[in-house]
């Protein structure tokens, strides 16, 4: 089964939604498999978003996602990534649907309250940067039977 990787930006914890983001993955029939609440330094900053490091909103970026504690967490699910990008909306939130989280609840793209990995392989490699795998749990959940067919 697929998954992703999930954070809730600085954003979401300072405005409280943390329980809201968190309530909808769950509704949605995804699984949490992995949960914690940290405070990302500098250099995982880096790593995290190397890709944008030529890009003119990095700085900004990286004093954001550092500037207050993140919610990290793994959701597991039939074609888990691409279903918490629908869930999230697109990244600026003021074109993303209504209905999704971006849409909903935020306005600015710096602002965007949630990130989620926009593929399979990032995935694993998101997942391996914010977790151990001791912190990852496999565990059946009886509901599963009335979500999956
Ligand atoms: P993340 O990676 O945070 O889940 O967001 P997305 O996957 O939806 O979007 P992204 O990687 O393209 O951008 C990463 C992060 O940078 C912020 N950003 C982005 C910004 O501040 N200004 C910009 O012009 C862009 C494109 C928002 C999300």
């Amino acid at each position: 089964m697929q998954r992703t990787l999930v954070l809730v930006k600085p954003d979401g914890v300072q405005r409280g939604l943390v329980g809201l983001i968190l309530a909808r993955l769950e509704r949605r029939g995804l699984k949490l498999v992995a949960l914690k609440m940290m405070q990302i330094s500098r250099e995982l900053a880096g790593r995290h978003y190397a890709e944008h490091q030529s890009k003119p909103f990095y700085d900004g970026l990286i004093a954001f996602i550092t500037s207050g504690p993140v919610v990290a967490m793994i959701w597991e699910g039939r074609e888990a990534v691409a279903v918490v990008r629908s869930v999230m909306g697109s990244t600026d939130p003021l074109t993303a649907a209504p209905g999704t989280i971006r849409g909903d609840l935020a306005l600015d793209l710096g602002m965007n309250l949630i990130h989620g990995s926009d593929s399979p392989a990032r995935a694993q490699t998101e997942m391996a940067l914010f977790f151990s795998s001791a912190e990852i749990h496999d565990y059946e959940r009886t509901a599963d039977r009335w979500i999956r067919e």
